[in-house]
């Protein structure tokens, strides 16, 4: 048994620039584990709270010093002495020393890293594969696998300065390849998808998550240059490669109604229907995320019983968290979900929200999020868990390549 002996942690900086929070803990044996947890922009209304310090003076605003010394004041004297082993009264005890629905008091900024932290001391120390201890964690019974990945190739939205008003146009390469394959498929398109912009005079600057942020019109040029770069490159739209957007609808909502830039007109809720039923009959969609607002429930159903060929699948709509799960079920609302830890805020509570998700027979996509650091823990998640997808952002760019990294290194790993 190897119980925490110490804990600390700093202020660092996500890949935007902006200040995170990083733990570090040591157990009795020497071990040690560090984990750092990223930030959203476009963050939904129901996700767990970061802890921003708000002093003007320092990062106007955004600074995570006060997180920092909640880990090291409030809850580290809490765990020191505790069995590492014990992942759950771990994240119990945060959570109630928190004693917020949604982790305001301490911060998810505080609580996350900290959860991390110990699941990979704990890993280590066992001399276990962090994957492997977290399939253990989790009701995962199925032989591992690296999951399939949904790669972020054009980037809009506020994840681009607005270009356009989707915010992720995804190349989803066929399930049956393994995941070295998919990831040099995205790598081909997205150089062919940069020789393409060259070519028409666009600009090869990328957004957040290393896609390309050109300017475009209508969310129709975007995927047609897709389709392009993949005809360029000699895949197959339709055998080996797919199309998945994430609207992430929120952003471009006002009212009731949906502000697309191919028309003045607002579009109401069913407007917006018709114009995905439009999307998917050209591009037959796999995949489509957030295509109403995180309320427009309406909206929700409709989609899902409408395009069947297409997973649909909540991020801020349901945010990591179990009542918005159970009540998007209720509603048939979606058939996947979303997994972001900074949304929930602990690792037993993220697994709780899987379980769910599995036994309700729903789609699993693990995701980083738009201000990631180099932390790859959600890659072992991702494989640990069983998830069906990973949504880790364009291959591209040091913070998403070191999760595409780690699970190359899984994938020889499963086959040794
Ligand atoms: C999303 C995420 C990650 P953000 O909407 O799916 O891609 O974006 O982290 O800005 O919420
Ligand atoms: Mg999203």
């Amino acid at each position: 048994m190897a119980t925490i002996v110490h804990i600390s942690a700093r202020e660092i900086l996500n890949s935007k620039g902006n200040p995170a929070v990083e733990a570090t803990v040591i157990l009795s044996d020497g071990t040690n584990g560090s984990a750092s947890c990223p930030s959203g922009t476009s963050v939904g209304t129901y996700e767990a709270m970061d802890l921003k310090d708000h002093d003007e003076k320092r990062y106007k605003g955004g600074g995570v010093l006060k997180a920092v010394s909640n880990v090291q004041t409030i809850i580290a004297p809490k765990l020191i002495g505790v069995d590492a082993a014990e992942q759950s009264l771990i994240d119990k005890t945060m959570i109630a020393l928190d004693a917020t629905p949604n982790k305001s008091n301490l911060g998810a900024n505080a609580i996350l890293p900290l959860s991390i932290a110990i699941c990979k001391a704990e890993a280590k120390s066992l001399k276990t594969p962090l994957y492997q201890y977290i399939q253990r964690l989790s009701s995962n019974t199925s032989s591992l696998k690296v999951p399939a990945g949904l790669f972020n190739l054009i980037n809009g939205g506020k994840h681009a300065g607005s270009n356009i008003d989707f915010q992720e146009f995804l190349v989803i390469p066929a399930s049956s390849k393994p995941f070295s394959e998919a990831l040099r498929i995205a790598v081909t398109i997205q150089k062919a998808l940069g020789e393409i912009l060259t070519n028409n005079g666009l600009p090869t600057l990328v957004g957040d998550e290393g896609g390309f942020g050109p300017k475009f019109a209508k969310n129709t040029e975007a995927l047609d240059m897709l389709k392009e770069s993949a005809d360029r490159a000699d895949f197959r739209f339709g055998l080996d490669i797919f199309f998945g957007l994430d609207a992430a609808s929120s952003s471009f909502k006002t009212g009731n109604e949906y502000k697309l830039s191919d028309r003045n007109a607002l579009y109401s809720t069913d407007d917006l229907l018709s114009y995905f039923e439009q999307l998917n009959s050209i591009y037959h969609l796999l995949y489509i995320e957030d295509p109403f607002g995180e309320d427009d429930w309406k909206g929700w159903t409709s989609i899902t019983s409408l395009i069947q060929n297409a997973i649909i699948v909540g991020d801020d709509l349901t945010a990591t968290n179990p009542f918005r799960l159970q009540t998007s079920l209720q509603k048939k609302a979606i058939t996947g979900i979303i997994i972001k830890p900074n949304q929930i805020g602990t690792v037993m509570e993220t697994i709780a929200v899987v379980e769910m998700a599995r036994l309700a027979g729903i789609k699993i996509i693990v995701s980083h999020r738009s201000g990631e650091t180099n932390d790859d823990f959600i890659a072992d998640l991702a494989v640990g868990i069983g998830a069906d997808y990973v949504k880790f952002g364009a291959p591209v760019r040091g913070e998403r390549v070191a999760k595409y990294n780690r699970l190359l290194a899984i994938e020889q790993e499963l086959k040794q």
